[in-house]
């Protein structure tokens, strides 16, 4: 692919942040807080709005719902769109509240299931309120011991809810499913996969699609296998990067393992590529987002960080050479299919995407630049004398 095409490609990537990244977060050991981390709606809109302005490749906030409520959603919308960002994907959070002990939408308790179906809708009405298209639902729900509940139950009790959920979408709306295999709960988790998830999916419609989690599996797991399956079902609805060690470890995206991340995008890319053109869209349609907690670093620098790794990725799986790997591969040449990927991987992108932050604008290195700024000492200063050392602002503490 030539450099002015794959700018094109570059152009056309988006990664939502999440607000979440941008709150003091922690272990359930325990949570150092830092004076510069957001813990108003508002603050974490500024933060990402900080993100943007140095990657030009994360527009849009994804909220999570009740931590970021509000009572002016059109106001929160306008907002964002003052410092040159949009709301993204709306996350009910239906793990919390105390009524949520036996689960959600899997709950014995139809008033608790009402409960969840209600923050459901009302996520609906956000969405509508802020110009967003996608609701990205993650459930806690799960048995911890055998015999604690009846696995078929569950699944009608989700699946009903869930349909009240789906008839309640205007028609530009998604589901964005998302599963994980086990934590909270630990014997069972009512959406432990993407199997589950499809299965739901078809029996709801073209409205619901599969999240995948790169957190979300256990060890060994091929991802980019699982991602091509969903892309060849037209189910694949969107990611939450992020990179782990041992489980859902939430560290920044491709810290741990980069070509696993270069080789989930390689299939991403080969079905943009492709001359199937409902192939094509539907691979366009992905929603990118991350999902991380950043403990340690700065959140804003991880999150840059972030961004600064997702383009690599990407333009890495553009220079794959697709002419030379179908050729390798109708010749049953292991060996050269894979010198083929390798050839791309080992690509040095970063001359190329310094060349296209200066062609938009924005400084080529967005990491030294946001260092430059100052903004982090200048916030931390503000917000500490705003709101004291030991508040913090939603998010897992
Ligand atoms: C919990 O595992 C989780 O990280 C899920 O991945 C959700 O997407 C996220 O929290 C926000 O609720
Ligand atoms: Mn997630």
């Amino acid at each position: 692919m030539d450099t002015k095409t794959l700018s094109q490609y570059l152009d056309r990537q988006v990664v939502e942040t999440p607000s979440w990244g941008y709150a003091n977060s922690g272990t359930r050991f325990g949570t150092f807080v830092q004076d510069a981390a957001a813990r108003s709606l508002e603050e974490k809109i500024d933060d990402a709005a900080q993100v943007q302005a140095f990657t030009g490749i994360t527009p849009a906030i994804a909220l999570h719902i009740p931590w970021d409520d509000s009572d002016d959603w059109p106001a929160v919308a306008r907002y964002a769109g003052d410092r040159g960002i949009r709301i993204g994907a709306i996350n009910p959070n239906v793990f919390q509240d105390q009524c949520y002990k036996f689960g959600s939408f899997g709950h014995p308790d139809p008033a608790v299931r009402q409960r969840a179906i209600d923050n459901h809708l009302r996520c609906i009405e956000v969405a509508a309120a802020t110009g967003s298209r996608d609701l990205s639902l993650w459930f806690a729900d799960g048995t911890n011991y055998p015999g604690q509940d009846c696995f078929r139950s569950r699944r009608q009790r989700f699946r009903q809810c869930f349909e009240t959920v789906y008839a309640a979408l205007q028609p530009q709306m998604r589901l964005l499913i998302e599963y994980k295999f086990f934590e909270p709960a630990f014997y069972h988790t009512d959406l432990c996969d993407w199997g589950q998830v499809a299965l739901l999916c078809r029996h709801l419609g073209p409205q619901a699609t599969v999240l995948v989690d790169t957190g979300h599996h256990a060890q060994g797991t091929n991802l980019e296998h699982i991602v091509a399956t969903l892309l060849d079902e037209g189910l694949l609805g969107g990611f939450h990067f992020n990179g782990r060690k041992y489980a859902d470890d939430d560290l920044t995206v491709g810290s741990i393992n980069p070509y696993e991340l270069f080789l989930i995008y390689n299939e991403l890319v080969d079905a943009e590529l492709s001359d199937d053109a409902a192939l094509s869209a539907h691979a366009r349609q992905v929603a990118y987002m991350f999902d991380q907690s950043h403990n340690l670093k700065g959140k804003i620098e991880a999150t840059i960080q972030s961004a600064i790794t997702v383009q690599e990725s990407y333009a890495k799986a553009l220079l794959v050479d697709r002419v030379a790997l179908r050729a390798a591969r109708a010749a049953m040449d292991i060996v050269g299919a894979e010198e083929v990927l390798k050839d791309a991987w080992h690509s040095d992108v970063r001359p190329l995407l310094r060349d296209w932050r200066s062609a938009k604008g924005l400084d080529p290195d967005p990491l030294a630049a946001f260092r430059r700024s100052g903004y982090e000492q200048r916030v931390a200063a503000e917000r500490l004398a705003r709101h004291g050392r030991a508040a913090s602002g939603g998010g897992y503490q």
